[in-house]
């Protein structure tokens, strides 16, 4: 049975009650959404005069670098903070529901007696919390998040508002994704009263790329497929590439979004090969076609219009192996929707 927001709001408002000791966790690969809720919840929960620590699994991208998780957040190592996670009173994990997104620390929290809140907005069939604030209708974690601190009567100031900006703003790729609502801007504009200046933050996510990072867009934007008379589009990242052109870390938005303004893409695949030879997948669909169900037959998961998974390499196969399926979805869709299959003109 799922709670209503007021109710499941209340309980957390207990919780924070009874509890001293709290340790939050992004998820593996973290994201601005994960980041930035956690982080609002963190300068919340501190401003509640509670013992908060954070966790997250690898070095925080560089985009993010302005909002000061690096000295907030550690990275999780077991031997450092198995002690923790066994005797924190309040375990509270940020955008995902998938135990297996944060390795190595659920076993530790299992076994210890945490209460555990699970903030999260992907569809999920089941929920790991004590608590779970679990809204799959809300455009991003950071939204649940601004609700509940704004629900406990707690001040949404600029050291809050600005990482939950970075969270609404980055999921719905700046209020531009199918997930914008009147809703959503209003949240904005909520967090923009506390005085953030917006632009500020667009610079520092969106304008901070190398010119590696525009070489590489380029390079694989110069090789990008279509199928389907251009309803799928997509593209591989090999990683001898990213070597020869000297790119650091990076994420792929820029490169998913440029693969969507294809006039006719239905629906957008990036591969991208990573040091250990898998390949993470990511998925965009235009709406027709639900590639949470594509990302879920590979292993991995996410929402209708978004979803992604790691695979098993070598590059080219597995690429081939997603767009098979991806291709046979929209074909399916394209049936269903009485449109004649696509093809190939002579
Ligand atoms: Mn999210």
């Amino acid at each position: 049975m799922s709670l209503s927001f007021e109710e499941s709001a209340r309980r957390f408002g207990e919780v924070l009650d009874r509890h001293r000791s709290f340790l939050l966790s992004g998820h593996v690969d973290i994201d601005g959404d994960s980041l930035g809720s956690m982080l609002g919840m963190l300068y919340h929960l501190r401003r509640q005069g509670k013992d908060v620590r954070a966790l997250c699994y690898e070095p925080i991208h560089e985009r993010y670098a302005f909002l000061g998780g690096d000295e907030v957040v550690e990275i999780f190592d077991p031997a450092r903070h198995a002690e923790l996670a066994r005797s924190v009173d309040v375990f509270m994990m940020f955008d995902f529901s998938a135990t297996s997104r944060m390795p190595g620390l659920w076993p530790l929290v299992e076994a210890g007696n945490a209460y555990r809140v699970c903030v999260d907005h992907h569809p999920a069939e089941s929920l790991p919390g004590h608590l779970n604030l679990h809204f799959p209708s809300e455009p991003a974690t950071g939204s649940i998040v601004l609700k509940l601190i704004e629900f406990l009567g707690g001040e949404v100031d600029r050291r809050i508002a600005e990482p939950l900006l970075v969270a609404i703003s980055t999921d719905t790729g700046w209020f531009r994704y199918s997930n914008t609502s009147s809703a959503v801007l209003a949240d904005a504009a909520r967090l923009l009263e506390s005085g953030i200046d917006s632009h500020e933050v667009y610079r520092e996510i969106y304008q901070r790329n190398d010119t590696s990072l525009i070489r590489l867009m380029g390079r694989v934007a110069a090789e990008v497929r279509d199928e389907a008379n251009g309803r799928l589009l997509w593209a591989t990242i090999p990683m001898a590439l990213v070597r020869e052109l000297g790119v650091g870390t990076f994420e792929t938005d820029e490169l998913l979004d440029l693969l969507r303004t294809g006039r006719d893409a239905e629906v957008v695949a990036l591969f991208r090969e990573l040091e250990d030879g898998r390949v993470r997948v990511n998925l965009r669909s235009r709406g027709a076609v639900n590639v949470s169900l594509l990302a879920r037959e590979i292993g991995g998961g996410g929402h209708r219009h978004a979803a992604g998974a790691s695979i098993d390499g070598p590059l080219d196969a597995a690429a081939e192996r997603v767009v098979s399926k991806a291709r046979a979805a929209l074909e399916a869709e394209l049936a269903a929707a009485g449109s004649p299959p696509p093809s190939r003109m002579a």
